[in-house]
């Protein structure tokens, strides 16, 4: 069952509610049949007083979280394979090149096989089913939650790593700090790089994208707060970068920390409780325009059965009534139906085109545009939902 937070996760501190979405159902579960999804929990975001780290109030357990029906597959999305050759690519320019490499939530391993490819020896680690499918691509897997114990058996085990990476994990951790101290014992002492990509808070304030608030996002970080964690776990931020990645994402490469930080980090401009309090007059304004948006002749299909889509279509309460089915590329998710919503998901080109795409998968908009040319060529349109949903 979940638990309710009283306060701060990284400190004890007080925390401050500054959205809350209602209930719904684990996104990334994709129920055979309407209502094989299971139980809708509270989503609702806070923000840390003392801190500042942004954070679920419910949590859910990991077992729940990422049990045996966990539906995402990177490979799943052509977009996110070349995102994470470019990834691989750029990794192994720091690091100085081919270095043994542990991914932390592997997922399906592509991001090691694209390091496997440049010549790296590689583990990966994670939890979830969604591991299996690295352990069939022949890469060895630790199907663990990433604690400092599970790391220190690793490190054992298999010694240190030049290279540790982790997309898009450190939102779904149970404790930020423990987290990154488990990064810190895989770190080989002197030429270790952990290179770290989340999603970036400020980016989340400023396009409104309160969809990637959902169970598995635990944590919500700025650069300033992650960098604070990564202090308080004995590590330096020792350079970031901005990236695309899910709408806005920061790229975060950390040392162990001898003495002092190296790097400051500047405070956050928009990830203030200041910055946060519009969030949910902004997202109740969001649904109003984009149910005004649907209320229109023609089909409206969806586009990318995304995790972040359960929160969209649960909040707005859209249903097959409004988009009569979802098309996702992930073979796993096709023949299934949306969390909460119960919306078919069909594979791409199954069904005749529709006369407009709801884009679910808006992190995607540059590669779909270009990709999808007969569907525009033909008068086709999208609605996209953020910051305040338009059509092209
Ligand atoms: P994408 C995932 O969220 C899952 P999601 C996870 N919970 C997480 O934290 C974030 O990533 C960071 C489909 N798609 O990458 C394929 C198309 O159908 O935005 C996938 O089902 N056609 C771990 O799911 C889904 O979108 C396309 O052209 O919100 C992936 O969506 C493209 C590009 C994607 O992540
Ligand atoms: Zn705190």
């Amino acid at each position: 069952m979940p638990h309710v937070r009283s306060e701060c996760a990284a400190c004890g501190g007080q925390l401050r509610e500054f959205l809350n979405l209602g209930s719904s159902p684990l996104a990334d579960r994709f129920p055979l049949k309407p209502g094989g999804e299971g139980p809708a929990y509270p989503l609702a975001a806070a923000y840390c007083l003392d801190c500042s780290l942004a954070q679920l109030t419910c949590v859910v357990d990991d077992a729940e979280l990422f049990g045996e029906d966990y539906g995402f597959r990177t490979a799943g999305s052509p977009s996110l394979v070349s995102y994470y050759q470019q990834w691989a690519d750029d990794a192994l320019k720091l690091a100085g090149g081919p270095v043994p490499v542990a991914d932390i939530g592997c997922n399906d391993g592509t991001l090691l096989r694209h390091f496997r490819a440049a010549g790296c020896p590689v583990l990966g680690v994670d939890p979830s089913v969604a591991g299996l499918d690295a352990v069939a691509a022949g890469i060895e897997l630790y199907p663990q939650v990433f604690t400092p114990a599970v790391a220190k058996q690793i490190r054992e085990e298999q010694g240190s790593f030049r290279l540790v990476t982790a997309i898009n994990v450190a939102a779904h951790v149970q404790d930020p700090a423990d987290f990154l101290r488990a990064v810190r014992i895989l770190l080989d002492d002197e030429d270790g790089l952990a290179i770290i990509e989340f999603q970036d808070l400020e980016y989340l304030i400023a396009g409104c994208m309160f969809d990637h608030v959902y169970h598995e996002h635990r944590f919500f970080y700025s650069a300033a707060t992650f960098g604070h964690v990564a202090a308080v776990a004995g590590l330096s931020l020792v350079q970031y970068t901005h990236t695309p990645g899910q709408g806005g994402s920061i790229r975060a490469v950390l040392k162990r920390s001898r003495d002092v930080m190296d790097f400051m980090v500047p405070v956050s401009r928009l990830a203030s409780i200041q910055g946060l309090a519009g969030l949910q007059r902004r997202a109740e304004f969001s649904r109003d325009v984009l149910l005004e948006l649907l209320d229109r002749p023609g089909v409206v299909a969806g586009y990318g059965a995304t995790a972040k889509s359960a929160t969209l279509l649960n909040y707005c309460n859209i249903g097959p009534d409004l988009v009569p089915y979802v098309e996702d590329t992930t073979p796993g998710k096709i023949g299934r139906f949306t969390p909460g919503t119960h919306i078919p998901i069909v594979g791409p080109g199954e069904h005749r085109l529709p006369d407009i795409f709801l884009l679910l998968a808006w992190n995607y908009l540059g590669d779909i545009l270009r990709r999808e040319t007969v569907f525009t060529g033909l008068g086709g349109k999208f609605i996209i939902p953020g910051p305040v949903p338009f059509v092209i």
